[in-house]
């Protein structure tokens, strides 16, 4: 059987495209050098787009698409793919989920302590001989026994709130209906009464056009100034300017963002906000978790073109 043709949006490590390149025929839209002319050549012998988390389907590359049966996500989130025209055109999409969920909370909690307790300002302060030359540096806030707001309660907003409540922290959260939880976790769904009850508000939602900014100036404010705002879902759900305004005026107390606007580039007020921690999207990167997501979009795509049922359908 000849090897089904795929076009890939992006690079992946070694350990991902030796077995991609030896199962099917990759085409680099990453690599082209004018995407347009590239697409017009390749587009009617694609069968599957293999994505990166940060890159997704447009309506454009589908459009280049016609013979597309599958879209294999790298990544849990699929916002960057156009359902809609997979809907319609009855194309599949697999995502990763489940085996990034422990990683991306370990991460939301990794998050809330360094950005709590200053970690990274701390670190700076030891290597910059502060500690000698002023003492002690500015004191963190506490973060066993507060209260952990989850906006999105799903697998990954499950995994940080256990995770949390070992911490002593009391559990509110956001989902479409109350899910099966420990009796002591309250389900509010309003994002401003979850805001106004949470001193940690972590956002674990999947991003859609029902949830775009749903963090917007009247959450940021109900979080209020000794409230922290942690993102690793998706830029797009919280209003990144009244974000901004929010933490430069004062009214919020801080905020841990794996995930901004435009990524990688940054809107240029960002660095220079008072109590933010930044990372590069890192919630789902670690090795093995990484290996497992690139070894689950394979699984998807031969799965797919062996006429088997695939592992992990977007619904
Ligand atoms: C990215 C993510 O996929 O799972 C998601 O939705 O955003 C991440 O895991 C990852 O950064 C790879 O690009």
């Amino acid at each position: 059987m000849s090897r089904p043709d795929i076009l890939q949006l992006g690079p992946y490590p070694d350990w991902d495209q030796t077995p991609l390149d030896a199962a099917f025929t990759m085409h680099r839209l990453d690599l082209a050098e004018d995407a347009d002319t590239f697409l017009a050549e390749v587009g009617p012998r694609i069968r599957g787009i293999a994505t990166k988390g940060d890159v997704g389907a447009s309506r454009r590359i589908i459009a280049a698409c016609p013979a597309l049966e599958v879209i294999a996500v790298y990544g849990v989130g699929f916002d960057a793919v156009d359902i809609e025209t997979c809907r319609a055109r009855g194309i599949a999409v697999t995502n990763t989920p489940d085996v990034l969920t422990g990683d991306v909370a370990d991460f939301a909690v990794a998050m809330t302590l360094a950005l709590s307790r200053e970690l990274v300002a701390n670190d700076a302060w030891v290597r910059s001989g502060d500690w000698s030359r002023k003492g002690a540096p500015p004191l963190g806030r506490r973060v066993w026994g507060q209260r952990a707001g989850i906006l999105g309660l799903g697998r990954i907003g499950e995994a940080v709130a256990r995770r949390l409540a070992a911490f002593d922290m009391t559990i509110a959260y956001s989902a479409r209906s109350p899910k099966a939880t420990p009796s002591d976790w309250r389900y509010i769904p309003d994002p401003v009464a979850l805001a106004e009850a949470s001193d940690i508000l972590i956002l674990t939602l999947a991003v859609s056009g029902e949830t775009r900014h749903i963090v917007d100036e009247k959450v940021l404010d109900a979080l209020g100034p000794n409230g922290m705002l942690v993102n690793v879902a998706r830029a797009a759900a919280v209003d990144e300017d009244a974000l901004i305004r929010a933490l430069a005026e004062g009214r919020l107390g801080g905020a841990a963002l794996d995930v901004f606007e435009g990524e990688p580039d940054l809107d240029p007020r960002i660095p220079d906000l008072p109590n933010v921690l930044l990372q590069p999207h890192q919630a789902s990167a670690t090795m093995r978790t990484r290996k497992e997501m690139g070894q689950l979009m394979r699984d998807n795509l031969t799965a797919h073109f062996e006429g088997r049922p695939l592992l992990t359908p977007v619904p």
